[in-house]
């Protein structure tokens, strides 16, 4: 064809601009300049902070084309096993800073604009951040994207590019109400479009058997429906190595031809919304966490996003000239939880349908592929397809589904015998009241291996949801605890902490995190002290007026900084921490002279906008804010702040900012947690529950440095199965009753007492988080939290620095590094760059 035939023959070879490359402070001036002008399209005297940011985008992404081609290259060569990393939400956070720390160049483009009187963090303030996805999920794919990228894995990321990311969140009256986010509006530089790699998904329809040539039963699969997807490709960059990976998104569009006929019929309407529909699949990212949302455009999505991966990974293993048989070795893929999980199915169907293989090769194949990582134990987040939506949509793999099924509840009867209530629970398609597709069952069944997050969740997943299938196959079951990248996390976010470490340990400690352990021989040094604890006073300083920026109140950043910073859930348990500033609330208004430590809350996070109790508790923490805020009583000793829009961008200065970390969920239902991480990385203790990664952390760091309360997850089940009876300790606890009853007198909603009615109701008659039973427990422990801070300073500051210190585990480089041993069995491809005018002979 018309390229190869052009790179086969072209006497040229290509010669590349200095100024695309060129690193001098004289040159980066002229490329940003140049970009200014030929690409935005602007002089200086008329061009916006848009403008700077787009001219800055694309300087900096020039000076990563070469890492990204040769490392296409580069793998395409040696035919590199790849670790592909499949997920319907990647949570990026903004890329113009962490591609500058991770080409090493942040000081010099610093330098660069500060000479042209630019600021580049101004600059960097600019980028509206893709915000493709929820929550821990889609920053965990994040992290492992950059860990992956830093430890030179040959890897690439598979996802939606979604129009519409996770919604914007504003504020009227103290509710949330939500915005369209718009994230595309000024255009996206950091991604390249490429429909040369566009590829055709099939939906609904119906399948009809034949008999081919040779006398074999095939399925043909007539859809109703064609979609095509175009991938759009952006960099990942590694951290000090050549390495730039893919992270490889795709958008639905309409074929071109498909409705030509509606078209040529004069149906111009009918051929234009047919476009519209099929854009629909990539245009909006459900916003739920931890929720399940049983809708058919969401399976669309699912499905969309696995198959053109799916086709794509095919295209690459045969451009490679490698057999369809060989996709195990070449690939190793890992399911994001259950969304892309029918790539189980779709796997086969390509195999068996479209390559005529033998089912038990394919079989065999697909199983060798797939590993699934499991993110939560709530029931109501395991997804489930009602089987006749499920079938409408996907006819032919609900038919493989049921296919795998057969032989493999064949394969439990074997094992367990005629036990049919296990064959009940383990079976693909639930039977009991509605059918449905189980999608962790196909996930479990489908892959070689099978992880939680965390440890005491890995335990919890062999003994609850996924109990039958660790009886069956207890080898695939592995735990991966979670990290998190401190490139973006601290050498980013927390540029004066990671200046001082350098100082102290050198320079290796953002690749190699275990070295933070060398802090602990300056945990009595005075002269590092002092300037561990004026690093944290500036941090808060700084995030004090950023406070009064984008809430208009003024914090004391001398006061303690309390955070709880995440999604809102009522399984983490925000209403619990509400429920502790109220009662000290209380306190200060019996008693106004009450010697008490300052503290300023702060909270952030959204609410899935259906999620009503989540809503609600937003709504308590803002009317406490604003009862507790004003009142003169209090005399500022107590503050209440809901950073609005929590984003990766508006997240970033946060951590670096706090002394007290909030991980205070009900044991047994947090999986793992991130923020946890962030937190004690950055010189925050922690608050918390026996839950999730807390448990590590804490090992980690040591029981004395950490603040424990509650009860743990086999005391929460026991509790329950002992029949919970919350309004019992609402009865037998003064002090809590008075907060309770506080709320409820509608002294926090102008006297309306139907407001957290619902709340309060909850509270005293379910209470499924048993917020109620950890009460006096998380009060205590707050009380010991606060003495310490106020009276203890030495020995606090002396806990932030070891719990910096103990942190080495908690890198998504070691999670990434166990994935690639224990999982994958992928090893590092080092790159090296690659002379262009050479690629093209
Ligand atoms: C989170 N899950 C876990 N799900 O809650 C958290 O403990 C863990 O640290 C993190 O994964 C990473 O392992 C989570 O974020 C979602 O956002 C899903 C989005 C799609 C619908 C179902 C929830």
């Amino acid at each position: 064809d018309v390229e190869t035939s052009f790179a086969r023959n072209s006497p040229l070879s290509v010669q590349v601009e200095d100024d695309r490359t060129g690193l001098s402070l004289e040159t980066l001036k002229r490329a940003f300049l140049d970009n200014l002008f030929y690409v935005q399209g602007k002089s200086p005297d008329i061009a916006t902070a848009k403008d700077y940011y787009m001219a800055l985008a694309y300087t900096v992404r020039d000076r990563m084309l070469h890492h990204w081609l040769s490392t296409g290259q580069t793998y395409r060569r040696t035919h590199a096993r790849t670790a592909v990393y499949l997920s319907a939400e990647f949570l990026m956070g903004p890329y113009l800073g962490n591609n500058l720390i991770n080409l090493g160049l942040y000081d010099l483009f610093e330098q660069a604009m500060e000479e042209l009187g630019l600021n580049l963090k101004e600059i960097m303030d600019q980028e509206q951040e893709p915000g493709l996805g929820n929550g821990g999920l889609g920053r965990l794919a994040a992290c492992y994207l950059d860990s992956m990228a830093t430890l030179e894995i040959p890897s690439l990321g598979y996802g939606i590019r979604y129009e519409f990311g996770i919604f914007e969140q504003a504020f009227h009256d103290g509710w949330q109400v939500e915005k369209t986010d718009q994230w595309l509006r000024w255009g996206n530089p950091w991604e390249v479009r490429r429909p040369e790699w566009a590829v055709h998904v099939k939906i609904g329809g119906h399948t009809e058997g034949y008999t081919d040539h040779q006398g074999r039963y095939q399925v043909n699969w007539v859809p109703d429906k064609v979609v095509r997807g175009i991938p759009y490709d952006t960099p990942i960059l590694g951290y000090q190595v050549n390495t730039a990976n893919t992270l490889r998104l795709w958008r639905a569009e309409s074929p071109e031809s498909f409705d030509f006929d509606a078209f040529n019929r004069g149906d111009y309407y009918g051929a234009v919304n047919s476009k519209i529909i099929s854009e629909n699949i990539s245009k909006v990212l459900y916003p739920n966490d931890d929720k399940l949302e049983g809708k058919q455009l969401r399976l669309e999505q699912e499905f969309f996003f696995v198959s053109c991966s799916l086709q794509d990974m095919i295209r690459l293993l045969m451009s490679e000239g490698l057999p369809l048989e060989q996709f195990p070795e070449k690939f190793t893929v890992q399911l994001n939880d259950t969304h892309p999980a029918v790539a189980i199915a779709e796997l086969m169907r390509l195999l068996v349908d479209d390559h005529e293989m033998a089912w038990d090769l394919a079989w065999e194949i697909t199983q060798k592929s797939f590993a699934y990582t499991n993110h939560t134990l709530l029931p109501e987040a395991l997804e489930r397809w009602p089987m006749y939506l499920f079938g409408s949509l996907l006819p032919r793999h609900l038919e493989i589904i049921f296919e795998i099924n057969r032989i493999f509840l064949d394969q439990v009867r074997l094992k367990f015998g005629p036990d049919n209530e296990r064959i009940a629970r383990m079976s693909l398609i639930e039977e009991t009241g509605g059918r449905y597709v189980r999608m962790a069952n196909l996930a479990c069944v489908g892959s070689h291996a099978i992880n939680g997050v965390a440890e005491l969740h890995t335990e919890l997943l062999k003994e609850t949801v996924l109990k039958d299938f660790y009886e069956l196959f207890p080898e695939k079951f592995v735990n991966k605890t979670n990290g998190v990248t401190p490139r973006r996390w601290m050498v980013l976010s927390n540029p004066r902490l990671a200046k001082l470490i350098d100082q102290h340990i050198g320079t290796a400690w953002p690749t190699q995190l275990d070295q933070l352990s060398k802090l602990e021989a300056y945990v009595d040094d005075p002269a590092f002290r002092n300037e561990w604890r004026e690093i944290k006073q500036a941090n808060k300083r700084f995030l004090t007026a950023r406070i009064e920026r984008l809430t208009g109140i003024k914090v004391n950043p001398d006061s303690m900084f309390d955070v709880q910073i995440k999604r809102i859930h009522e399984y983490k348990r925000q209403q619990l921490n509400a429920l502790h500033i109220i009662t000290l609330y209380r306190r200060l208004k019996q008693n106004p002279d009450l010697e008490i430590t300052p503290r300023t809350f702060i909270f952030a996070g959204k609410a899935a906008p259906g999620y009503f109790m989540a809503k609600l508790i937003i709504k308590l923490i803002t009317a406490v804010g604003d009862i507790v805020n004003r009142d003169p009583v209090v005399r500022d000793r107590l503050k209440v702040v809901f950073i609005p829009n929590y984003n990766v961008t508006n997240s970033q200065p946060i951590y670096p900012a706090s002394d007290l970390s909030e991980q205070i969920s009900t044991a047994g239902f947090e999986a793992s947690g991130t923020g946890n991480m962030k937190f004690a990385l950055n010189g925050s203790l922690t608050i918390g529950t026996l839950d999730g990664a807390n448990v590590e952390i804490r090992e980690e760091v040591g029981a004395e440095n950490f603040f424990l309360f509650g009860m743990t997850a086999d005391e929460v089940t026991a509790l329950k199965a002992s029949g919970y009876q919350p309004w019992q300790y609402y009865e037998e606890n003064a002090e809590l009753k008075g907060v309770i009853d506080l709320i409820s007198s509608g002294f926090f909603s102008g006297g309306d007492t139907e407001t957290f009615k619902p709340l309060i109701d909850n509270l005293l008659q379910q209470d499924r988080f048993t917020v109620l039973a950890d009460y006096q427990s998380y009060i205590d422990c707050q009380d010991h939290v606060g003495k310490v801070y106020q009276q203890d300073q030495e020995n606090w500051l002396r806990m932030s620095i070891l719990n910096a210190a103990r942190m080495g585990k908690f890198s998504s480089d070691r999670a990434v590094r166990e994935y690639c041993k224990e999982i994958w069995h992928v090893d590092p491809v080092s790159i090296e760059l690659q002379e262009y005018s050479k690629m093209v002979a």
